[in-house]
């Protein structure tokens, strides 16, 4: 029995997924190229992601797939690759943009907290003299400073570079490619292209000109956020209009036949049946109904299920009984229960109230008798 058990607790908190971005770290932001959040302008060429799973494919391409030794197990190359040597014929807008923002523009989130100059690292693997350049740019302005990022050594093998191609020298020099980010906050790193061939595997913007990436370079730096807190109450109510918290919201009482605790740590009304004369009788407390307008709901109540006995519930409209309920026996202790009434109309001033009792089922062992149950509740939701 406890593998079913635990596929069902598997399917009560399931994984809710969302985006993820990318965030600065001590100087650094870590991006894995293919994990890109959009692509446009990718009608003549594209950008396409090559992992052990991608199947062959049939663009123009002068070069094998290069998965192996790829951060990530992972890179993009932009395809098809129709100028891959000199005598292959240079076509703007084509096989070629000298123009940043032109072609095959990708967008990365990055959430900076230290504003300033950022080198820019590509990841790289040519085979020739044209598949080794691109442009980046910020939040759609391609700055002069980090356009035509340049591989020149290396060939055949991943390889870091944070040149950029000038016109007095081609290979460019290291670290003469860089973003200025102005302000903290929220930025889109954009990246397009300038050859078609061109093979990407990892992006790293560092702040630091120290800073030299090797092998796959710096652990990705995506944005993992805190885990948020579950819901511990209420857990069976799937859809309200309000909630009326019993600890909160309802006032117990005084006049009514045995008085109601609360129970904190549960969030709960109870009766405290340690003592014997709040074994017998129905403890009550109250809520007033305190819209300007009469409006229909649905009034489920919600109690807490115990082992020492089956407690009695009541719902009153202005001191009508509108609904009598009794939990279930439960095996786990304090287990939600519900109990709807549909359909009730609340006119502005109504008193809802809620009673229960404190009852024993004789079964658990307690000083010289038996436990008894508490007759706790936690609430009525309004639907
Ligand atoms: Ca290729
Ligand atoms: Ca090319
Ligand atoms: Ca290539
Ligand atoms: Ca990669």
């Amino acid at each position: 029995m406890k593998t079913p058990l635990l596929l069902s607790l598997c399917l009560l908190t399931p994984a809710l997924s969302f985006s993820q971005g990318y965030v600065e770290q001590d100087g650094i932001i870590s991006i894995e190229a293919e994990d890109f959040a959009s692509q446009t302008k990718a009608d003549v060429r594209r950008w396409f992601k090559f992992d052990a799973r991608t199947p062959p494919h049939s663009y123009a391409d002068a070069d094998d797939v290069h998965v192996e030794g790829a951060s990530g197990g992972a890179y993009i190359e932009i395809l098809p690759d129709t100028r891959t040597n000199h005598d292959e014929k240079l076509i703007h807008g084509e096989n070629f943009s000298p123009e940043p923002g032109k072609m095959c523009v990708l967008t990365y989130p990055v959430y900076v907290s230290q504003p300033g100059r950022y080198y820019i690292w590509g990841r790289a693997f040519s085979t020739g003299p044209e598949d080794n350049g691109a442009h980046f740019g910020l939040d759609g302005i391609w700055q002069e400073s980090s356009r035509r990022l340049q591989f020149c050594a290396g060939k055949g093998q991943w390889t870091w570079s944070s040149a950029q191609r000038r016109p007095e020298n081609h290979c460019g020099d290291p670290l003469t490619l860089w973003i200025d980010i102005e302000e903290a906050g929220q930025h889109t790193l954009m990246l397009s292209m300038r050859e078609d061939g061109i093979e990407l595997d990892k992006i790293v913007l560092a702040m630091d000109e120290a800073f030299q990436p090797e092998g796959t370079g710096p652990e990705v730096t995506r944005y993992e956020p805190a885990s948020l807190p579950e819901r511990t109450r209420f857990v069976d109510i799937k859809n309200y209009s309000y909630i009326w918290h019993a600890t909160e919201d309802f006032q117990v009482d005084a006049g009514a036949e045995v008085p109601y605790y609360v129970h904190n740590q549960k969030g709960a009304l109870a009766i405290n049946a340690a003592k014997e004369e709040f074994r017998k009788g129905f403890a009550r407390a109250s809520k007033v109904f305190e819209q300007k307008r009469a409006r229909e709901f649905d009034l489920t109540l919600v109690t807490l299920a115990e082992t020492d006995g089956e407690s009695e519930y009541r719902i009153l409209l202005n001191d009508k009984v509108i609904g009598n309920f009794k939990n279930p026996e439960t095996s786990v202790d304090y287990r939600e229960v519900t109990f709807t009434i549909p359909d009730v109309t609340l006119n502005p001033q109504d008193i809802i109230s809620v009673e229960s009792n404190a009852v024993t089922n004789g079964k658990i062992p307690e000083g010289d008798g038996t436990a008894f149950a508490r007759g706790r509740w936690i609430g009525l939701v309004l639907q």
